[in-house]
């Protein structure tokens, strides 16, 4: 299969519930359709662009408007972001949250295990990431499994001689019915980061956060779990994680929304951003030879719930 510059042929024997196609813009794209769900992950970024539970509705958001070609970010999804999280302290005109997710990922392995299926990715240090503002050698490792709940494991293996620093996150996007009836549990007490106002600490208040304006927060000392009370869905969606002690909470609301070329004007209502990281003063700090696994779970539970 070609696929814009590059023919890409599938390393690795594929199950039947996995077929490599040519996605948007000719990008190279897995299709899963296992027993107990579906899914849709570029080979850039190892991004997975969709995810629903069998007979259950999509849950991870995806723009109408993203790019899609070489090197370009996808808009929405499951951005991978690693090894810096935001713009880079060293190089302003390096890619926003790091290169990885403009990287295409090595296909691994692929195996259906009972109703699941799951994927593996994996990306080494090349000589343009040896290039960039973050030039160390490294190997990530990233999982997928694709069922009644989405699971994603980033591990990360420090190759280099030396200790290294590094961030992280699972940029995730999740689609609501409309943001502006949507509540956010799990960070009550958190202290954050407004990445809005600029204000570096601020501390959450009483649960539930509601989203009434552009909202780009990061929370540090936050390692459990998140629910996302999704009224308009009728549902509750449940991010659970470990390794991860921050997490960001993003939506752009009006106005950025209209700065964004890649983003409907009108799409801030129907997504939220959860994310699991390592970022900031959570950052990776990596021993030669160690490796760090960031691992997330995603469900939906009833409308009403508020087990976390
Ligand atoms: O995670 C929030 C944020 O850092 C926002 O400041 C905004 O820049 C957003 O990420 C962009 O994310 P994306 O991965 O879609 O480029």
């Amino acid at each position: 299969m070609t696929s814009g510059q590059r023919t890409v042929r599938a390393a690795v024997e594929l199950p039947p519930s996995v077929l490599l196609e040519q996605g948007h813009g000719g990008l190279p794209r897995l299709r899963v359709a296992g027993r107990g769900g579906s899914a849709e992950i570029y080979l850039q970024g190892a991004h997975v662009t969709a995810w629903r539970p069998t007979g259950g509705e999509p849950v991870i958001w995806l723009s109408r408007a993203s790019n899609y070609s070489p090197g370009a970010p996808i808009r929405g999804g499951i951005p991978i972001c690693f090894p810096w999280f935001g713009p880079n302290a060293l190089d302003p005109s390096a890619p926003l949250h790091g290169f990885a997710r403009l990287q295409d990922w090595e296909i691994v392995e692929v195996n259906e295990v009972g109703d699941d299926v799951s994927l593996t990715f994996r990306l080494n240090d090349s000589e343009q990431t040896r290039a960039s503002a973050w030039p160390f050698r490294f190997e990530a490792t990233y999982r997928v499994v694709v069922g009644t709940t989405l699971q994603l494991s980033l591990e990360i293996t420090n190759r280099s001689g030396g200790a290294v620093a590094f961030e992280e996150a699972l940029h995730t996007y999740f689609s609501v019915g409309d943001v502006r009836d949507t509540a956010v549990r799990g960070l009550a007490g958190a202290t954050y980061q407004d990445r809005v106002l600029g204000v570096t600490q601020v501390q959450q208040g009483v649960e539930p956060l509601h989203v009434e304006n552009e909202t780009d927060r990061l929370y540090l000392d936050s390692t459990g779990t998140v629910t996302i009370e999704d009224t308009d869905g009728d549902r509750v969606i449940r991010v659970r994680k470990e390794g991860s002690d921050a997490t960001v909470v993003w939506n752009p609301w009006i106005d950025k929304s209209k700065a964004m070329g890649d983003f409907g004007d009108d799409e801030w209502l129907e997504m939220i951003c959860i994310e699991p990281c390592n970022a900031g003063s959570s950052e990776v700090l990596l021993d030669s030879g160690a490796r760090h696994r960031m691992t997330t779970t995603i469900d939906v539970l009833p409308a009403g719930s508020l087990e976390i």
